[in-house]
């Protein structure tokens, strides 16, 4: 029989090629030598530098997936995972900053989008020369985003769009905006447009005095009368299919980030838990303590090794969106319940910014909201399971 690693129980080092474990380690060196340092502050002051986007795609971090002719690295979902792993188990907001500009911008412009759109923007949102941001949730759209109410209307050179976009990731600093309206053109079904900073009646305030999250920084897209021409529509896209592809991928990359997230809360609960003494001997050494290390080593390595399989079936055009709905929901789920129990495992000082698992426990309530809140992730997978719609 085989030695056992708590690090790494179920061998995950050993099933990735030697391509995924270099882009992993380099995302973590990245991650822990640059990120690391700066998380805390940023945190408290609620400060998103946009440095780190350009750091980002020097390290090649940003558009992982997307070949190599568009600036990206043409790898794996495996290896575009552990890299979300990486920069989560710093922070989620960071996470964001990167799954938000790679699956929800530079993936809808390369899958949906015209050759002279793919080369016009993917290779400046690679470097992170430009930042991208996302425009799906609405103030009356949320988890029903089919009820959406931005619209496109048709002009004689192109398209007038209307309409107001809440909780959006990057907005406030962002050079591409890719958001869905419903064009009248086309029957009223949902379009995507890739709009650009600067246009005429486009803004994106900051949304301020956010308690999660507040290292990345999120805004509204307000369009009043946002003229644009013809080839800000994605051309090869229509309906809710359209923002659901890129969801399924930036869902898939949170299952990987939360456990980055949760590691850093199991294991600053467990050597927190061998330094310090109560009662003559070490925290870890109480019942009760290893309980609940050992609750969050099994889910983490369960989670971790259905991610792994998720990845693999990506890679092979065979993921079926369900399957992702079982990993989002039940990573951030038991990313959440990790760190809420390494913040009581800290005691007093739990609560403090330095020992950083509050952090973590704040940031993972918004991820276990976005991309499809908990609750919605269990309807979709009761609506494959039963074949009754529970939405509505
Ligand atoms: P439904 O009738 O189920 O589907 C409508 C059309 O969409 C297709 N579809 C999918 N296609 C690909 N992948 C999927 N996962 C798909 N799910 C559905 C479906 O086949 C159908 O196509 P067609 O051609 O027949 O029209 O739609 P519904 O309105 O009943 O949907 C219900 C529900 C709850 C499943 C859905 O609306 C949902 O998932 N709600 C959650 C909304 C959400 O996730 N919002 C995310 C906003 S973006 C964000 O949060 C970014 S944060 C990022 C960060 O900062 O990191
Ligand atoms: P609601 O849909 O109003 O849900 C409220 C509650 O009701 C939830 O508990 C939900 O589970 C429950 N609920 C809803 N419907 C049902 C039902 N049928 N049955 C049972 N329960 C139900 N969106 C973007 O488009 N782009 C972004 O970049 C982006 N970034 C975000 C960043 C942050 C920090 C946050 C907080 C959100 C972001 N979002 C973004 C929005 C996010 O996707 C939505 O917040 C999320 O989809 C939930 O929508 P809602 O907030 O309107 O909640």
């Amino acid at each position: 029989l085989g030695r056992f690693d708590w690090e790494d129980p179920f061998r995950l080092d050993g099933q990735l090629t030697e391509e995924e474990r270099m882009l992993r380690d380099a995302a973590r060196a990245y991650a822990q030598e640059k990120l690391q340092p700066r998380v805390i502050e940023a945190f408290a002051k609620e400060e998103t530098d946009p440095a780190i986007f350009r750091e980002m795609g020097e390290m090649g971090l940003l558009g992982v997936t997307v070949p190599e002719e568009y600036g990206g690295l043409g790898a794996s979902y495996v290896a575009y995972g552990l890299v979300a792993r990486e920069i989560e188990r710093v922070d989620s907001g960071y996470r964001s900053m990167m799954s938000v500009q790679s699956s929800l911008v530079m993936y809808p412009i390369y899958a949906y989008g015209s050759e002279e759109q793919r080369r016009k923007y993917l290779p400046k949102l690679a470097s992170g020369e430009w930042i991208g941001c996302f425009g799906l949730t609405e103030p009356d759209a949320g988890s029903d985003p089919a009820s959406l109410k931005t619209t496109a209307k048709k002009t004689a050179n192109g398209y007038v769009l209307n309409g107001t976009k809440m909780w959006i990731s990057n907005a406030p600093i962002a050079d591409v905006f890719v958001v869905w309206a419903k064009s009248e053109a086309h029957g009223g079904k949902i379009r995507g447009f890739v709009l650009e900073k600067g246009l005429k009646g486009l803004s994106a305030p900051k949304i301020a005095n956010k308690l999660s999250l507040r290292a990345s920084i999120t805004g509204e897209i307000v369009m009043e009368g946002v003229e644009v021409g013809e080839d800000a529509l994605l051309p090869n896209v229509e309906g809710l299919k359209g923002p659901f592809g890129c969801l399924n991928r930036a869902r898939y990359g949170i299952a990987w980030g939360v456990m980055g997230a949760g590691e850093f809360c199991f294991h600053a609960a467990r050597q927190y838990g061998l330094d310090r003494k109560q009662f003559n001997k070490p925290l870890a050494q109480t019942q009760i303590f290893q309980l609940k290390l050992a609750n969050m080593l099994t889910d983490i390595s369960l989670g971790l090794q259905a991610c792994l399989q998720v990845g693999r079936l990506m890679d092979d055009a065979n993921a079926a969106p369900e399957m992702i709905s079982i990993i989002k929901r039940n990573n951030c789920g038991k990313a959440l319940e990790i760190a809420r129990n390494a913040r009581d495992m800290h005691g007093g000082n739990g609560i403090s910014g330095e020992f950083q698992v509050i952090r973590h426990m704040v940031n993972l309530e918004t991820v276990n909201t976005y991309e499809g809140t908990h609750d919605v992730h269990a309807l979709i997978l009761g609506r494959a399971i039963t074949g009754l719609q529970a939405f509505f």
